[in-house]
């Protein structure tokens, strides 16, 4: 029995007690006056898991109260995986930067993404990061389908992955651009989606847009509006542009004739017509879904 007291942990107590999951009494202070029931899972993966958290982590910790119980996660995780950087913001303090996510919830398919964990609820999913760097972004269709670039610096997700994250639940998209003297513009749409390579990516924009930027992707000129438009790049042309492919100017994009709004362009003028009109303008570029 005095050993049975002694236990500070269902591990120290999976020792002396059937491999029976439930709640036991644990006395992690080592002190007989101060005891804790708990939920001791006495199964998985050798039992003896004291209930903290439902995922697993290599290692935990809380700091003490004079540090807010601050909380300490480190290695890697083996529960359930994070797959959007909205996931990943339930269990992190907000704090923006690069992140691993499990999009495909495959361990062996980690990815890197740039997750914004502040702008309005944070817990954003970059698919678009752009600095005007050394990176390119006149690519090839295969390039956009698997995505290129760093994280770190800039990227294209990758229209696979951008299908997958955008129609498994429904997507809002936020896009901001800004500028060289530091001014932020934005657009957020209530509803983004893009379908399969099949059916060439194609762009679905619906419900309320807000912001500074203006909604130019949605052109009231037929020819301009971008919206149900598939994926182009210069050597797949899609767009409606009889003269030639769009994508040789203009980068991977969703194109009409050719459009308004040139996010993945090398080109120096018009990303964001008509309140961005030249590349020139820019310091940054962000594409983000949650
Ligand atoms: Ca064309």
């Amino acid at each position: 029995m005095s050993e049975f007291q002694n236990a500070s942990t269902c591990l120290e107590l999976r020792a002396l007690v059937p491999a029976v999951s439930g709640v036991y009494r644990i006395y992690p202070w080592r002190d007989s006056q101060r005891l804790v029931d708990v939920y001791c899972d006495m199964k998985t993966q050798g039992g003896g898991w004291t209930k903290t958290l439902y995922d697993r982590y290599d290692q935990f910790y809380i700091t003490d109260e004079a540090d807010d119980y601050r909380i300490q996660l480190a290695g890697n995780t083996t529960g359930s995986l994070a797959s959007t950087c909205l996931e990943l913001h339930t269990l992190v303090p907000a704090v923006s930067g690069v992140y691993r996510i499990y999009p495909w919830r495959d361990r062996r398919r980690p990815v890197n993404v740039y997750c914004d964990m502040k702008t309005e609820g944070g817990g954003w999913t970059a698919i678009q990061r752009r600095v005007y760097g050394p990176v390119r972004f006149n690519r090839t269709w295969n390039e956009y389908k698997k995505g290129f670039g760093s994280a770190e610096t800039e990227y294209w997700l990758g229209n696979d992955l951008i299908h997958k994250l955008t129609v498994e639940s429904t997507t809002s998209l936020y896009v901001s651009i800004i500028l060289t003297n530091r001014t932020t513009l934005y657009e957020r749409y209530g509803q983004f989606y893009i379908t399969d390579e099949a059916d060439g990516y194609r762009l679905h924009l619906a419900g309320h847009t807000t912001g500074s930027l203006g909604d130019s992707m949605r052109d009231s000129w037929p020819n301009w509006n971008i919206n149900g438009m598939k994926f182009s790049t210069a050597d797949r042309d899609n767009d409606l542009w009889p003269e030639g492919p769009c994508g040789r100017r203009w980068g991977g994009w969703w194109f009409n004739h050719c459009g308004k709004t040139f996010l993945n362009s090398d080109h120096l003028y018009t990303p964001w017509d008509p309140k961005v009109s030249k590349k020139s303008h820019i310091r940054e570029t962000m594409m983000m879904i949650k």
